[in-house]
């Protein structure tokens, strides 16, 4: 589509391609053999591609239309900046949401194929690293379903999130080159190309007009290509738009040098464009302060925010009297916000709004979403880093902070120290631009993602913001998408669901409580069956994934204890692990009265830098090995550790899970999602008083949750005297869990390789205090291993769960 008159017709219904099972099945064939040159006994990767061009040829009309209907001028657009949209794979989701998939189903019957098996060909879209990237991904899911006006922008990666592999016990990265074999779900939009600026140098002159003007000269052009990506709702007839900027290198750019005879410079320089959108950097806490990644960051906003400026231009003009009331730009994280100054760049340098123009436009159109309250997960960037690679947004910055200081003096006279606290600037340890503080000055909206959270943000991290503006501070708890996660990842719960409540959920998740009078099974003897029975059919999915991909035999009847998510300190995997060992402990003495079976799975990537999470992962699979192999032990205890955990396993996992873990130490996990995904499909959750726990705890009960440990005050209070090594002592099964740990049991051929792990946990300045909360959780866990021994209570809990 061209910004030309033409595309302003908006395409009739007539206009769209028949789906009957006979179509698919025409367009299948055509795709296969006329487009791609392949038969039916081809690599099936080449089927999966075939059948999502049908399927994509069908989105197109509303595609179309969709866009067209944004460019009117009659709403408030949004754009989700994002440096990471973990979508996962597209075509179930398209099926689901144009609901094709039994069409689909019988056209692929007619060349003996399984949907199923052509579906699990599509590489997952890894662009993320876990929650921050898959709750963008699911936002933009709603948005559609919704029918709000709401533009993705990102980065097309070339590779993803790393694959993990393990070897020995070992995480080993593998780089994902998932663009290796074509990608049909995204449309190349060269048309739409963009130039972004780095180095070079500023010059402030006068115009003719008097006025005091800055060129950015002599800078290194990188061009960003847009490939669009469609993002269907859910049976509604609109595709929203994922835009993804891919880097490559201008061609005068290479010609300079070229023509000085210096060919494989300028190649070389051609590369170092394109690094720019190379890899996704795989950290998910720390900052690491690598030029590529603000360059990244630099790339997506100024991409972004002039391909919008672009687009309101075509119907404005240079009037951009209304451009605050029509847009608004969410930041996911500080990672994008950088756009605060590149919008007050474009406005006043290349649109030549004055300062005060520009400040009311930026200012009333940024809203900044944070995402974590680990201070390691603060970007900063050196001052000197900025000045060589943006000195014009630097500048620009110093103006900001500048003004803002001004404001602080006033509000707070003589308050130096506040003004050294508030500055965008920090000028301890070398000179750095403090990204948050940037978001919160450029913002009119800075929201946290659980209640308690944001909550935390006012009374701990960004406190100073809070008395200068309340009222820009405010609570958006995360949610989830049900589409993907119950309605395409579980159907035969979904099908049951809707048999008692009608569809509607599927769309409006409030009327999912339409649920609650089935949980008692007084009266729905056959439903709880049948719940039961989707579970369990679940569960068998689970365990074939499991002996797949760990051998290890998951019986359908043991409880499924699931923790998945990146693997990270705060997370407490180790928490899960000291429980796995108390049991193994309680197995070789016999204590195994009224036990209940178990088997515990445990997925997640490690930082390849994260050297204790990496440890972490290395203790797991070991402890899963010592444990399965031991015929004392048998069906009581089944220990996995699920290599490359990503969006699909996800898909496969959270129906088949009975107990979910959310186990992080109070106050550090800002949200979590992984929680609502199990609890919507009917898992019980065993949680700290953390995030967005509380509330699924207010909103199932706590008849319905198993609730233990620490709360954040009580951590809190709990640091200045924490002895772990004195509630070791005190605590005759941790001592015992810690004994074996000590004796090598789990490490006889590597010794030593646990030690800095065990320190960690007895040290008394350990942050994530696991020691304090081991007694607690192992009681919870005892109540959560009696309860699933009445399966009709337990049913029951499951049906509120899925229901609240
Ligand atoms: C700069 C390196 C870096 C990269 C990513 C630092 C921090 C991040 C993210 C903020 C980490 C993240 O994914 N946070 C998670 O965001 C989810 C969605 O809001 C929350 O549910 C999780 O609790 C939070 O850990």
């Amino acid at each position: 589509m061209n910004d030309t008159q033409d595309d302003l017709c908006v395409l009739p219904e007539t206009e769209k391609l028949p789906t009957d099972a006979k179509a698919l099945e025409h367009d299948f064939r055509r795709y296969l053999i006329h487009h791609l040159g392949r038969f039916l006994g081809c690599n099936p990767h080449y089927l999966y591609e075939a059948l999502s061009l049908t399927v994509r040829d069908r989105i197109m009309t509303d595609w179309r239309n969709t866009w067209l209907q944004h460019r009117l001028p009659k709403q408030r657009r949004a754009y989700y900046l994002s440096l990471e949209f973990l979508i996962g794979r597209a075509l179930g989701n398209h099926l689901l949401n144009m609901d094709i998939e039994e069409q689909s189903a019988e056209a692929m019957q007619k060349f003996s194929l399984s949907l199923e098996e052509i579906q699990s060909e599509e590489p997952d879209a890894g662009l993320g690293n876990g929650g921050l990237g898959r709750l963008a991904a699911c936002f933009m899911d709603s948005c559609a379903t919704l029918k709000l006006p709401v533009l993705g922008y990102g980065l097309r990666y070339e590779y993803g999130m790393f694959r993990q592999h393990i070897q020995n016990g070992y995480q080993v990265e593998e780089p994902d080159h998932w663009l290796r074999d074509t990608n049909p779900w995204e449309l190349e939009r060269a048309e739409y190309t963009q130039r972004v600026h780095f180095g070079g140098h500023t010059e402030h002159f006068t115009n003719r007009r008097g006025e005091p003007r800055t060129r950015w000269l002599n800078t290194e052009e990188v061009l960003a290509i847009p490939f669009d990506v469609p993002v269907s709702g859910y049976r509604n007839g609109v595709v929203n738009t994922l835009r993804l900027w891919k880097a490559t290198a201008t061609d005068e750019f290479n010609l300079d040098e070229f023509n000085a005879g210096s060919y494989p410079e300028s190649v070389a320089a051609k590369n170092d464009a394109e690094h720019i959108t190379m890899v996704l950097y795989p950290n998910d806490s720390s900052e690491n302060g690598k030029e590529l990644r603000l360059r990244q960051q630099y790339f997506l906003a100024s991409a972004s925010l002039q391909d919008i400026v672009r687009q309101w231009e075509m119907v404005h003009g240079d009037d951009y009297s209304n451009f605050a009331a029509q847009n608004v730009f969410q930041l996911n994280d500080t990672h994008p916000a950088i756009a605060v100054a590149e919008l007050m760049r474009i406005l006043i340098d290349d649109k030549h709004l004055s300062w005060d123009q520009a400040w009311e436009i930026t200012s009333n159109t940024m809203a900044y979403t944070n995402h974590t309250l680990l201070p390691e997960a603060l970007e900063r960037w050196s001052v000197k880093l900025f000045e060589r690679l943006l000195p014009r947004l630097l500048e620009i910055i110093f103006d900001i902070n500048a003004i803002f200081l001004k404001q602080v003096a006033i509000h707070w006279p003589g308050d130096s120290d506040r003004r050294r606290r508030m500055s965008i600037i920090e000028e301890d340890h070398g000179k750095s631009v403090r990204m948050a503080y940037l978001a919160i000055v450029g913002s009119f909206s800075v929201n946290g993602v659980a209640e308690l959270h944001s909550d935390l943000l006012k009374k701990g991290l960004f406190r100073d913001f809070y008395e200068l503006w309340p009222e820009k501070f405010n609570n958006k708890t995360n949610g989830v998408t049900p589409r993907r996660w119950i309605a395409h990842a579980n159907p035969e719960m979904t099908a049951l669901i809707s048999s008692k409540i009608g569809d509607g959920w599927i769309s409006d998740l409030s009327q999912i409580e339409k649920l609650k009078p089935f949980a008692g099974s007084a009266n729905n003897k056959l439903f709880h069956a049948q719940w039961q029975a989707a579970k369990r059919s679940n569960k068998t999915r689970l365990a074939e994934l499991v002996k797949k991909e760990c051998g290890v035999d998951f019986a359908v009847d043991s409880m499924f204890d699931v923790q998945v998510k990146r693997t990270h300190e705060y997370k407490r995997q180790l928490l899960n692990v000291l429980h796995i060992i108390h049991l193994y402990n309680r197995i070789r003495r016999g204590d195994t009265l009224d036990w209940t079976n178990r088997c515990v799975l445990i997925g997640g990537k490690a930082a390849p830098g994260y050297f204790m999470a990496k440890r972490t992962i290395k203790l797991i699979n070991n402890v899963a090995e010592i444990i399965n192999c031991d015929p004392e032990v048998g069906d009581k205890l089944k220990v996995a550790f699920l290599p490359n955990y990503r969006v699909s396993s996800m898909e496969v996992i959270a129906p088949a899970t009975d107990l979910s873990e959310q186990i992080s130490t109070a106050g550090k996990e800002a949200s979590g999602t992984g929680n609502m995904k199990f609890m919507m499909n009917g898992a019980l959750t065993i949680g700290t008083y953390d995030g967005a726990n509380i509330e699924i705890l207010d909103a199932v009960g706590s008849d319905n949750f198993f609730l233990f440990g620490l709360k954040v005050d009580e951590v809190e209070a709990m640091r200045a005297h924490y002895d772990p090594e004195s509630i070791i002592a005190a605590d005759e099964d941790l001592k015992a869990v810690f004994h074996l740990l000590e004796s090598g049991h789990f490490n006889i051929e590597e010794p030593g390789i646990f030690d800095a792990v065990i320190a960690s946990m007895k040290d008394p300045h350990d942050p994530w205090m696991t020691v304090a909360d081991f007694r607690s959780y192992i009681e919870i866990q005892q109540q959560a291993a009696n309860a699933y021994r009445d399966q009709q209570h337990w049913t029951r809990m499951s049906i509120m769960n899925t229901a609240c």
